[in-house]
């Protein structure tokens, strides 16, 4: 990963963005050409996924997102005491950096001046936010990686020799399978020294209403962003799905403990998609799963923490108790 571009208090890094295009393409082929058929939801994230995203952030149904907001507003000076002073703020899939405004205000009214590393896959996400926080923060630098976070990870040990608060909220572990959320947080744990912390938000396990009308909104906002993948296949490899064949679905399996987004065929069509030279057969009712959206219990995260060695030093929970927002520090 070179460095890209500099500035006294901006500087980003970024990965090869060729490989990340091939990388689509051979998502869409691998996905689409075998049974069952899935696209990534990482691929959930070109400029217009990422607005739409924004957006339901906003939703009245969308909960996580406020959740989250009130906890960090609440707590964010007392997260801040139970880590090493002065701290690297380092965020994995940061986003408009948003959420992240309560802990920067509270490390710079703790430590005056303030490192953060945001990782995010979408640049000019990072252009963005680094140029609002720049503007509104004094006493800020920021090294924006623009990675996926195993690379953005690998990087971060480069960047700072402060302790490292490392921030991964937003329930973004939601989005790995539990399997994959022991093994990621384990390469994590393996990224962070003895007096690092690793600041996890996680959406709990809930009633099944209340999920499935978060990730199927009235609006129907979840529905463009999830049928956004099959626009992205239009634009940039030539595929010719009609959108309207094809309707949204939002199911809670797992007893409450996942949510299963996908794309349903409501008419059968042949799909050609130039880039791979290959044409896709779809009869109605057929399902591209798209997503999955993990809810943990409280226990469960104190497991995931345990089984890569680390501990819950402490946890806050917004005032419904929906969303957990849990301090992890090395046994
Ligand atoms: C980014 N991620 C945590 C969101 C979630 O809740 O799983 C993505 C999302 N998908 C549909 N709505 C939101």
């Amino acid at each position: 990963m070179p460095r890209a571009q500099q500035s006294p208090r901006y500087a980003w890094i970024e990965e090869n963005r060729c490989a990340r295009r091939d990388s689509f393409a051979q998502a869409v082929d691998d996905g689409l050409g075998s049974e069952p058929r899935s696209l990534p939801c990482r691929f959930f994230y070109d400029a217009a996924g990422s607005r739409l995203f924004e957006a339901i952030c906003e939703l009245p149904e969308y909960y996580l997102t406020r959740a989250e907001h009130e906890i960090l507003t609440r707590h964010a000076d007392a997260i801040i005491e139970r880590c090493p002073t002065p701290v690297t703020l380092a965020e994995l899939g940061s986003g408009s950096s948003t959420k992240t405004r309560m802990l920067i205000e509270a490390l710079l009214r703790a430590q005056g001046r303030l490192r953060y590393v945001p990782v995010d896959i979408s640049r000019s996400m990072l252009d963005e936010a680094a140029q609002a926080l720049l503007a509104d923060y004094r006493g800020l630098e920021i090294t924006a990686i623009a990675s996926e976070y195993r690379d953005g990870l690998r990087h971060l040990g480069k960047e700072t020799r402060l302790p490292k608060l490392i921030a991964w909220l937003g329930s973004n572990i939601g989005n790995f399978s539990r399997g994959e959320a022991h093994h990621f947080v384990g390469g994590i744990r393996d990224a962070m020294g003895a007096d690092d912390r690793l600041l996890l938000g996680v959406d709990l396990r809930k009633d099944a209403r209340v999920l499935v009308s978060a990730y199927d909104d009235a609006q129907g906002v979840t529905a463009r962003f999830n049928k956004n993948l099959l626009a992205r296949i239009n634009g940039e490899l030539g595929g010719q799905f009609d959108l309207a064949d094809w309707s949204h679905r939002a199911r809670v399996v797992d007893d409450g403990g996942r949510v299963e987004l996908g794309l349903v065929c409501r008419r059968a069509c042949e799909v050609h998609v130039a880039a791979l030279d290959r044409s896709f057969r779809f009869d109605r009712g057929d399902f591209i799963h798209t997503e999955d959206s993990t809810k943990y219990s409280e226990p469960e995260v104190a497991s995931l923490a345990d089984a890569a060695s680390l501990r819950v030093e402490e946890r806050w929970l917004d005032s419904d108790r929906r969303f957990c927002v849990a301090l992890l520090a090395p046994h």
